[in-house]
């Protein structure tokens, strides 16, 4: 069976951009892949300074993706700081990556550009990332269009070693980008994202996700008169109806007399039935903190079990002699 791995970082609470854009494919590969599905807090590291939000958040995540239907029977749920083979092979692979390559990365960029300090984890992110990958042999990567560029850098990294160690060693991965989730726009109708404060939370409260939905940005276009159907509002319907709910409301739009706030009534409701099953068994999940403990430790055993032979073999392969 072939290997689908990815990962999310604990950096704050999940939102509808990382459901659509890679947890829900998680869920729908999980008969079809050895699915390997990790917590990146190392990877939070990089921009969470708080060991009480980090803890919080980490536990917040092992329960979202056992609430959305994530099966530890099927797939492999793992911490990554439980796995320090990551990290070992970063080093590794930190000395064939050239730093100008980093310099490129379009995360990385944008980070310095928004004023957050350069710090080095903040450049070498997608060297972990790398590791994260190649030392599980990973097949596909489900992610969204943002983390396109760092599956690319990951590809390049794996070429290199293959290339000046002249061995077969690591594989080189695909993406898996779906077209219609590739970016979830979020309330300002930038790309929706833990840090800018425009998120749509799936397992907020009912009335802070009313506020969510509610505060979705739109044009002033009066009531009574007809609207752009392309609007925020109906590409975030358009993830939770089928064709023919969102040809309705786009008709609903397109003959006026239909508000902007009565789409958002339609567009919470959605959610709310969508999320429906999820939001009970979250809650569940909530009441028995002892079994989300021992998924997530079982299933970094399982992972570690497969880094530790990998790396091994890295470490001969660069003349890293060990054990003598
Ligand atoms: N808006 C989005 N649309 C589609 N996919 C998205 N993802 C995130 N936002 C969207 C995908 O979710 C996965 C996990 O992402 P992550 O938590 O590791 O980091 P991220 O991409 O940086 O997510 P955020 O929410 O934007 O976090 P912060 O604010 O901490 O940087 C990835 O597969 C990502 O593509």
């Amino acid at each position: 069976m072939k290997r689908s791995l990815s990962g999310i970082q604990p950096s704050g609470v999940l939102h509808i951009g990382n459901y659509f854009g890679a947890m829900k494919q998680f869920v729908d590969l999980q008969n079809s892949y050895d699915g390997f599905y990790f917590i990146a807090d190392y990877h939070s590291l990089t921009s969470l300074t708080k060991a009480e939000t980090l803890k919080e958040n980490t536990y917040n995540i092992v329960l979202d993706y056992l609430a959305i239907g994530l099966d530890p029977n099927k797939s492999t749920i793992f911490l990554q700081s439980n796995v320090p083979e990551h990290t070992e092979l970063t080093w590794l692979l930190s000395n064939i990556t050239p730093v100008g390559l980093l310099e490129r990365g379009h995360s990385y960029k944008d980070k310095i550009a928004k004023g957050i300090p350069a710090n080095t984890g903040l450049l070498t992110y997608p060297v972990l990332m790398a590791a994260d990958i190649l030392i599980y042999d990973s097949d596909i990567v489900p992610v969204g269009k943002d983390q396109k560029q760092h599956l690319e850098m990951t590809r390049d990294i794996a070429m290199k070693f293959n290339q000046q160690y002249g061995v077969e060693f690591f594989k080189l991965p695909e993406p898996l980008i779906l077209d219609d989730s590739a970016i979830v726009p979020g309330t300002d109708g930038q790309k929706m994202s833990k840090s800018y404060n425009n998120t749509i939370n799936m397992f907020a409260t009912k009335k802070k996700l009313k506020e969510q939905v509610m505060s979705i940005v739109t044009d002033s276009t009066p009531l009574e008169e007809p609207k752009n159907p392309d609007n925020n509002i109906a590409k975030i319907y358009a993830l939770f109806n089928n064709i023919d709910k969102q040809n309705e409301l786009k008709d609903k739009f397109l003959a006026g007399n239909f508000g902007y706030g009565h789409a958002k009534t339609e567009l919470l409701n959605s959610i709310l039935e969508y999320f429906g099953r999820a939001r009970e068994k979250r809650e569940e999940l909530e009441k028995n903190i002892d079994y989300v403990k021992d998924v997530l430790n079982e299933g970094s055993k399982k992972a570690r079990a497969i880094a530790i032979e990998k790396i091994k073999k890295a470490k001969e392969i660069v003349g890293l002699i060990g054990n003598i």
